[in-house]
């Protein structure tokens, strides 16, 4: 059963997303993919945020650039986890996006993550960490993710 939705607001997020995707496979939690804009289609954000919950999805992963306001608002629509990833805009080098996502004003919160490819990939390893309270499998194969990554640092250059 799919369990953690990912959505951007644009085909051209899925560079940074994407390992977000790839760290969730790694780990074996099931996941759909999708682009949902905020402002290019909100009813598409409207029907994906209030039926999340109901198709059975457990935690949001949204990732946007810009004036990024797509993580707050499928927040606002929904009561599950929703992790917000800065993706790097190029005016501004993410900071747009970081400051619009991080600044929630107290009520609805996003988990907000870095700008780019480490925000995603700990977006997936925080959703995979919250999947992990109830689901003792994935608890172990994310310790095992983990010890591999400790396992991987050289002693020395
Ligand atoms: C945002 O605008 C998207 O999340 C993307 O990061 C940014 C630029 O989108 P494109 O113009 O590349 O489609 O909505």
């Amino acid at each position: 059963m799919t369990q953690v939705g990912i959505i951007m607001g644009s085909t051209s997020d899925w560079d940074t997303m994407s390992h977000a995707a790839e760290t969730l496979d790694a780990l074996g939690v099931a996941h759909e993919v999708r682009v949902v804009s905020a402002h290019r289609t909100p009813q598409r954000l409207y029907d994906y945020a209030t039926g999340a919950a109901d198709r059975g999805l457990k935690v949001i992963i949204a990732g946007a650039g810009g004036a990024a306001h797509l993580p707050g608002m499928a927040a606002s629509m929904t009561h599950l986890p929703v992790l917000g990833v800065p993706v790097e805009s190029k005016a501004l080098k993410g900071m747009d996006s970081l400051m619009s996502i991080v600044q929630m004003p107290g009520g609805v919160p996003v988990g907000t993550l870095a700008i780019g490819k480490a925000g995603a990939i700990n977006a997936a390893l925080l959703a995979a960490a919250i999947l992990a309270l109830s689901d003792d499998g994935l608890s172990l194969r994310l310790q095992a993710w983990r010890a591999a990554q400790t396992a991987g640092v050289a002693e020395a250059p």
